[in-house]
């Protein structure tokens, strides 16, 4: 038997745990760093532990500093559709991209890296923000088995329900666990992520309720 028996066809993703979104980074999501200890409690029940990473490229067409006259967290326009502008964050080998010390690392199998075309945002771990550039993510769950994914981490509204909703798009079984994650509640967006989260067929759960249901 393995020492997690019952949780092959469950995946944990764990969602952009980096110091930028965290206190004192560069676009620092509320409590962020509360969520590293129910995070780290789960991992350590999970076989299948995949992180994330928002891993952007120096001027990402994301970052306000690459719109003259506008400010972070304003909209605009991409060939995609609206984009918020956000402060320069997580760009690739920075200290504020790097994963934050306290989160246990060791067990993740699959590291996936977003945001890395200079072009393109992605708030979902399975596409970019244009909604059809994979990032790979659903053909390795799949080729490990797994029906169900848990999701948990940085921000609750924008990079987990982006991934939370596309999940469910592919077909998966999708629960959020709120307790693990913070929002950064931008105009809204918490409350409309919540509602399209429920529309979608996404579960809410605890830590505990998880825990005990994959063993
Ligand atoms: C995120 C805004 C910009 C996130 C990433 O991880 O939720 N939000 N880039
Ligand atoms: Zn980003």
């Amino acid at each position: 038997m393995s020492a997690h028996p019952g949780t092959g066809g469950t995946a944990l993703i764990v969602v952009d745990i980096q110091n930028d979104f965290c206190p004192g980074g560069a676009l620092a999501v509320p409590g962020g760093d509360e969520v590293i200890a129910p995070v780290n409690r789960l991992i350590a029940g999970f076989e299948t532990v995949v992180l994330t990473q928002d891993w952007h490229p120096a001027g990402h067409s994301s970052f306000a500093s690459q719109h003259p006259g506008r400010a972070p967290f304003s909209s605009v326009e991409m060939f995609y559709g609206p984009q918020t502008l956000w402060p320069d964050h997580c760009v690739q080998g920075t200290p504020g991209a790097t994963f934050h010390r306290d989160l246990m690392r060791d067990q993740a199998r699959l590291i996936i890296r977003k945001g890395i075309h200079r072009h393109i945002d992605s708030y979902s771990t399975f596409f970019e923000n244009d909604r059809r550039t994979p990032t790979g993510l659903a053909g390795f769950l799949r080729e490990h088995g797994v029906k169900h994914v848990v999701l948990a981490g940085l921000a609750l509204d924008y990079c987990v329900a982006y991934s939370a909703l596309d999940a469910v798009t592919h077909g998966f079984e999708v629960t959020v666990v709120p307790e693990a994650c913070r929002a950064i509640d931008l105009d809204g967006s918490l409350k409309a992520a919540e509602v399209s989260m429920r529309e979608a067929g996404v579960r809410f759960a605890s830590p505990d309720d998880v825990l005990s249901t994959i063993r």
